[in-house]
């Protein structure tokens, strides 16, 4: 696979050298920007104050601290007072894959920055500081500190699959958006079990995984699920699809990711990548199912206008640019 993803010009682990402002439009998903700008809630907060996945029978509400717009930066002075929280899952957890706190055991070593194959813990945006024993988030404050959900201080890897086709009429023509003009390109979308929100199918790099085996695992997991399939119909779907990620793909976007579940401590990066059928020859032909972690898989039209996961719609976005279609 190598070889067919250096043809294809994609050099898997590329750092990303330019300065982190210009690559992340956005640190908003996973701040309380402090102003009332959530219509649904009696209290008029920011719509990202309550830490996701908290507020339930389970877990009472987690409020992140205010951090308004102009004092994210770390260079910014803030009298700044952040709610350490970290799931009580994660601290209980027992699996040899998710970290130990530095900072209640001594004898926790982690190394900061490194590969050590077990886990990747180098970050796209380069070194991050490591502050009283746990990194600092390279994107400013988010009102939160320890892990919140997730399981490793510093970068939690993910890898994003965006699998795409043309929008096509009964004559096999590409459709046209009435407004822009321009075809319209759809993507396997699924709607998440924990958010209920629409979102990319992708999910966590596991232990001594890559990235690129990543994208194809998540996309088996969450979206081809096909009890109705006998054994020899499910192989042949499987290897079609194997081969088609396993020759290359278009690599989209590598980063910190707008992560609802991000804390000063703790935050996403992904590897993202786009399988195209231009044709319509192979994955056009696919029809989705919901499998582990979804309610519900389907074909989208890329639109602008459609809510989505963390910063998903920004990198369907550079899809979209990357084929001139409808945004
Ligand atoms: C996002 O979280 C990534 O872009 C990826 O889609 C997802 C991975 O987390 P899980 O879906 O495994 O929760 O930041």
């Amino acid at each position: 696979m190598g070889n067919l993803l250096s043809c294809a010009n994609i050099r898997l682990g590329t750092r990303i050298s330019e300065p982190i402002e210009k690559r992340i439009p956005v640190h908003h998903k996973c701040r309380n920007c402090g102003r009332k700008c959530d219509p649904s809630s009696p209290s008029n907060e920011c719509v990202h104050a309550k830490y996701t996945r908290t507020g339930t029978k389970e877990q009472p509400a987690i409020i992140r601290s205010i951090v308004p717009d102009d004092r994210v930066s770390w260079s910014t002075p803030l009298d700044y007072s952040p709610i350490e929280f970290t799931s009580e899952k994660v601290l209980k957890s027992t699996k040899e894959y998710v970290d130990r706190d530095p900072r209640n055991d001594p004898n926790v070593v982690i190394p900061w920055n490194q590969d050590d194959r077990l886990c990747d813990r180098r970050s796209y945006h380069g070194k991050y500081e490591v502050v009283r024993g746990v990194p600092k988030n390279p994107c400013g404050r988010t009102g939160l500190t320890g892990r919140g959900h997730l399981g490793h201080f510093g970068p939690n890897h993910a890898a994003d699959p965006i699998v795409t086709r043309w929008k096509r009429d009964q004559n096999n023509a590409r459709v046209r958006h009435p407004t822009s003009g321009q075809p319209i390109l759809q993507f396997v979308c699924i709607r998440r079990k924990d958010t209920n929100e629409f979102a990319i199918p992708g999910g966590m790099v596991e232990k001594k995984e890559r990235a690129t085996d990543t994208l194809r695992r998540e996309f088996h997991e969450e979206v081809l699920n096909f009890p109705d399939l006998d054994e020899n119909e499910r192989d042949t779907l499987m290897t079609t699809i194997k081969n088609i990620f396993e020759n290359g793909g278009t690599r989209i976007y590598c980063g910190y990711v707008d992560d609802p579940r991000n804390t000063d401590n703790s935050w996403m990066e992904t590897t993202v990548y786009n399988f195209h059928d231009e044709e319509a020859k192979h994955l056009a032909l696919i029809n989705v199912n919901a499998g582990s972690d979804a309610t519900d898989a389907f074909w989208e039209d890329l639109d602008s206008k459609m809510p989505l996961f963390a910063s998903h719609a920004d990198f369907l976005r550079r899809v979209a640019a990357l084929h001139n279609s409808h945004w």
